[in-house]
């Protein structure tokens, strides 16, 4: 499947209006939601980010784009949420303190609410004590996201603080987080993007891939 240049533009321009316009003609033309985000959607804000690392653009910019990414996320999110099974498990996830980017969390959420997981979102900058609140109502494997490598030593506390529990499984993924950083903090699973989120949740509870 191809870009959708148009797509991408709207986002990178952080055009808010058009962008969930293009989202719902490429989803007419029976575009897969999924689709849509890895061709287009996601290409477009990790361009924002390497403008930004160039010092092309600014956090105003990059907001705006977000803005885009989100109006054009609300239309992809019932569709990848959709799902007639009986909960496979039950998921919290959230951002590490410190940190406020939700994009990829969100998108990890949806695709793991569409493959039939119960999700407790607990949104950006969730302290020990909001996942300890989560596992202790029912939450089966905590998900951890980190966008920022300044937040990701709160993941290796996060991971401390649950390791006397053998019911908990922790999951951590984001931008800087790689899979050696996962296994020197002894974290069970990590993905690279959201259908490795799925994997790994899958894997951690032991259900088969
Ligand atoms: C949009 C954005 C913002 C927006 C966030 C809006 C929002 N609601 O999220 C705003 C403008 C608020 C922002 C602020 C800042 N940002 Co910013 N931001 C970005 C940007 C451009 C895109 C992030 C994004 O949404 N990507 C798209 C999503 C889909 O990808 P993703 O998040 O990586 O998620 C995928 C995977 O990582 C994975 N995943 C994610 N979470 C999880 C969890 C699990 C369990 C698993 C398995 C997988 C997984 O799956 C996702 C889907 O495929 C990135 C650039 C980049 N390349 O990442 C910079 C970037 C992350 N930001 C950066 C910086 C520096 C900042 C600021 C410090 C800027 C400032 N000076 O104020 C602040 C920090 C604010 C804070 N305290 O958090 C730097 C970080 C550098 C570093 N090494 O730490 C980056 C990398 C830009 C850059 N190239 O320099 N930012």
């Amino acid at each position: 499947m191809a870009r959708n240049t148009e797509l991408w533009e709207a986002i990178v321009r952080g055009d808010a209006k058009t962008t969930p316009m293009l989202v719902q003609k490429d989803l007419d033309a029976d575009i897969t939601a999924s689709g849509i985000l890895s061709e287009s959607m996601i290409p477009a804000m990790r361009h924002i980010g390497d403008q930004f690392a160039k010092n092309e653009v600014y956090v105003p910019q990059m907001l705006i784009a977000a803005r885009a990414m989100n109006a054009g996320l609300a239309l992809i999110e019932p569709i990848l949420a959709r799902t007639d099974h009986k909960p496979l498990g039950v998921v919290c996830i959230g951002t590490v303190e410190g940190d406020l980017h939700d994009i990829g969390k969100n998108i990890v959420a949806m695709m793991l609410k569409g493959a039939g997981f119960q999700i407790m979102d607990l949104g950006t900058d969730c302290s020990k004590d909001d996942f300890q609140q989560a596992v202790d109502q029912g939450a089966q494997v905590v998900c951890l996201s980190a966008l920022l490598t300044t937040t990701l030593p709160y993941m290796q506390s996060i991971v401390d603080h649950f390791k006397g529990n053998n019911e908990v499984r922790i999951v951590i993924g984001g931008a800087p987080v790689s899979e050696a950083y996962a296994n020197e903090i002894q974290a069970d699973g990590f993905g690279t993007n959201a259908a490795e989120a799925v994997d790994a949740v899958s894997q951690v509870l032991g259900l088969s891939v």
